[in-house]
């Protein structure tokens, strides 16, 4: 079994100046108890902490690591980057080569612009759309997760819901009420919403596949009916590719699915584990980004880094269509390993639900055992998984997972489970 001494002081060291020791709420160990071990290094699949322990790593930084960690393709981009400066707050080729690569990819965009996160690229999306559209009011969905900006601090997922408040203090009642929501998954509820109040909506934003209440697919006809209601009343359609995109298919979610987005924001993946975030669709709403059109305000002293542009183009550039076969192939072989568990996944993103039956919405991931959850990530952490600490995340494998990694997840969860 795993020691955690030196992380166990180092993590109250932590504490001492960083709220929860930690600089993200999602990696704070309240939802399964105890502390998180305190990361050295990772290199490929693998995690080692500052007590030497190793880990099969299935967070893999929340996404982005599709090639694993340190990929050397990776490190030498980023490294011969870096010879040339840090940043420039200029603009630079390597942006436009990694623009030119994601509207290749991702069919429904003509335009992007490159943010410093996730995070930011949802708030920017937002904006332009509601200047766009002159309508204030958006719709996203119960459980879903779009970063901590506060129009989407409202029945948010991920660590909102992991740390038991779906709403977030500090978000105004008057930002609040612009946020409409619905159950994810329930595109009637959606039609109702817009029956009353289609002609104030600037904007739906979906995770088209949810990553942030556990990995929840789209139930057929959902995504499509959304873009259907998108059109009847001219509302703008994001899809919130930050998990998906560049990863449950080449062209994201909106390939796998076939439903065009509007607008699509995107992170993780595009920068290979170097802080960025992307927000581009339809030239309709991107010509009018500043300093273009009707000028709708973004910024950001490090956008389009080049380090992290050279870290993402290293990436995503060799990750061809065979390659997402095998991230596909390690993904069901995963999933396979862990039946007779409740596993739900779509390609290398997966959840393992201690529920019974199908989980469409977070209602019925609301109704797991969380404490069981937290059981199995303990056992699992103890023999050497890296798991994420909460019942409301998605997992990953990347190109980095060998078959043994699986085989040994795949016997840990079965050694755990028989005293579950
Ligand atoms: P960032 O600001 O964390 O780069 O992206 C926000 C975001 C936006 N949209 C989706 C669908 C996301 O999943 C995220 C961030 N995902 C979380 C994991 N659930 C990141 C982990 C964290 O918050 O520390």
């Amino acid at each position: 079994m795993n020691k955690l001494e030196r992380s166990q002081a180092a993590f109250a060291r932590a504490c001492a100046v960083l709220p929860g020791g930690v600089n993200s709420a999602a990696r704070a160990f309240g939802p399964v108890g105890g502390n998180p071990p305190m990361i050295a290094r990772g290199a490929g699949s693998h995690l080692w902490d500052i007590d030497g322990n190793e880990y099969v790593d299935l967070v893999m930084s929340w996404g982005p690591l599709i090639r694993g960690h340190a990929h050397p393709d990776v490190i030498a981009a980023s490294e011969e980057a870096l010879r040339s400066g840090t940043s420039f707050g200029a603009t630079t080729e390597r942006e436009t080569v990694m623009a030119d690569l994601v509207c290749e990819r991702m069919a429904s965009v003509e335009m992007v612009r490159f943010t410093n996160s996730g995070t930011e690229a949802t708030m920017s999306a937002i904006r332009v759309a509601r200047g766009v559209t002159g309508r204030d009011v958006i719709v996203k969905f119960t459980g879903c997760w779009h970063g901590h900006a506060d129009p989407f601090l409202v029945a948010a997922g991920s660590s909102a819901l992991s740390l038991g408040q779906p709403d977030s203090p500090g978000v105004p009642a008057a930002t609040a009420s612009l946020t409409l929501t619905a159950p994810y998954n329930d595109i009637d509820a959606v039609r109702a919403l817009f029956a009353e109040r289609g002609r104030e909506i600037a904007a739906v934003i979906v995770e088209p596949v949810a990553g942030n209440m556990g990995c929840i697919p789209p139930v057929a006809e959902f995504l499509e009916g959304l873009r259907a209601v998108c059109d009847e009343h001219e509302s703008c359609l994001i899809f919130d590719e930050v998990i998906t995109g560049f990863r449950v298919a080449r062209g994201g979610a909106q390939e796998r699915f076939g439903v065009r987005a509007d607008m699509t924001t995107m992170g993780k993946t595009i920068g290979g584990g170097m802080p960025v975030g992307a927000f581009g669709g339809s030239r309709r709403y991107m010509e009018n980004v500043a300093p273009l059109g009707m000028c709708v305000s973004q910024g950001g002293t490090l956008s389009g880094n080049p380090l992290a542009m050279a870290a993402g183009f290293a990436t995503l550039e060799s990750v061809d269509a065979g390659q997402y076969a095998e991230l596909e192939r390690i993904g069901a072989r995963l999933a396979d390993g862990l039946a007779p568990l409740n596993v739900q996944r779509v390609g290398s993103m997966m959840t393992v639900f201690f529920g019974d039956g199908a989980m469409r919405n977070i209602d019925d991931v609301a109704a797991c055992d969380t404490d069981k959850f937290a059981r199995w990530h303990r056992g699992m952490l103890e023999r050497g998984v890296y798991l994420p600490p909460s019942q409301y995340e998605a997992f990953f494998v990347s190109l980095a997972h060998s078959d043994e990694d699986i085989d040994l997840v795949v016997a840990a969860s079965r050694e755990v489970c028989e005293s579950l």
